[in-house]
């Protein structure tokens, strides 16, 4: 894995339903995220935060709530996590809302397309994010950015890495979800995304599903994780706008990032959707940073290496 890691802050929450993820970027940097990673051997570099407009906190227009802003900070990430890549280091995105995956994932996507890599994503969320302005109950952004990467979005947004679409279905794989809504049920399985839901891991387990997520990486993968902090059950993990009960334990989330870890093909990152403004003592930061080591190889022994 490349241990040159650079922290990209993006704090924005012009695509959420509720304020407060804007402030994720510090949150996570009060968690000690870059010192932590830093004591575990990897080379950090924090960026500072990207800049874009304010939220205007206003009603959707036709489908979309804050569009042009969106689209914005969209740009800003995209640009940031492109040229962290080009330049061979490890980048972390700190959201921020989770529409600002569509800037990252493009990033990432256009950045295989060059090398030569082949790309594979996992989706770490209670919900799909695959909803259009056609099928969406709220018209936030946050909701739609896996339809817009796989090409079903308004132009401005689908195109951002001048490629469509930015990724295919085939490629990502989405772990956890517990909560699609009407429309975007039907959407999600049209495009014939690989879901493994709350209902999967309850019968399977948490090591199954992964064992299955993975089992298409190889030496030429770049396995990018989108990792929405919802993805974790509430009960210890609160500090989020989009609760839903149910999630994994906060062992099978460790597991699922431990072997992730283990695989060695993780090569950029999101942390989305923090909200402190929700969150109890910073808990819900220091969690989601815990996490984020066991992503990085934390482990409790002296491991063997990787398969
Ligand atoms: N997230 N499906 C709901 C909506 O409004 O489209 C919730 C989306 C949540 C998005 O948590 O990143
Ligand atoms: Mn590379
Ligand atoms: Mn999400
Ligand atoms: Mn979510």
């Amino acid at each position: 894995m490349n241990r040159n890691v650079s922290l990209i802050g993006a704090p924005t929450d012009v695509g959420a339903g509720a304020r407060g993820a804007s402030m994720g970027p510090e949150a996570l940097r009060v968690a000690r995220i870059g010192p932590l990673l830093g004591e575990m051997g990897l080379n950090v570099e924090d960026r500072g935060n990207l800049t874009g407009p304010a939220n205007p906190w206003l009603p959707p227009v036709e489908g979309y709530r804050h569009f042009d802003e969106v689209l914005a900070w969209n740009r800003a990430v995209h640009e940031a996590v492109y040229a962290e890549l080009q330049s061979g280091r490890f980048p972390i995105l700190l959201g921020g809302d989770h529409c600002l995956g569509l800037g990252s994932i493009s990033a990432v996507a256009r950045h295989c397309r060059e090398a030569g890599k082949k790309l594979r994503v996992l989706w770490l969320d209670a919900h799909a994010d695959f909803n259009t302005d056609q099928i969406t109950p709220s018209g936030n952004i946050h909701g739609m950015p896996v339809a817009c990467l796989c090409g079903f979005g308004p132009q401005p947004l689908v195109e951002i890495g001048g490629h469509v679409p930015a990724v295919s279905p085939k490629w990502v794989k989405q772990i956890g979800i517990r909560s699609v809504d009407a429309g975007e049920k039907q959407l999600l399985h049209d495009a014939g995304l690989e879901v493994f839901d709350m209902r999967y891991i309850d019968e399977m387990g948490m090591r199954h599903t992964m064992e299955l997520a993975l089992a298409t990486l190889d030496a030429n993968t770049h396995l990018h994780v989108s990792f929405d902090v919802d993805f974790l059950d509430p009960s210890f993990a609160p500090g989020v706008g989009t609760t839903v009960m149910g999630g994994p334990t906060y062992r099978e989330a460790q597991l699922c990032m431990e072997m992730i870890a283990d695989t060695g093909r993780m090569a950029s990152l999101d942390v989305m959707e923090l909200n402190p403004a929700l969150d109890v003592r910073n808990r819900t930061a220091e969690v989601a940073v815990d996490m984020v080591q066991s992503l990085f190889g934390k482990s409790t022994l002296v491991r063997r290496a990787p398969r």
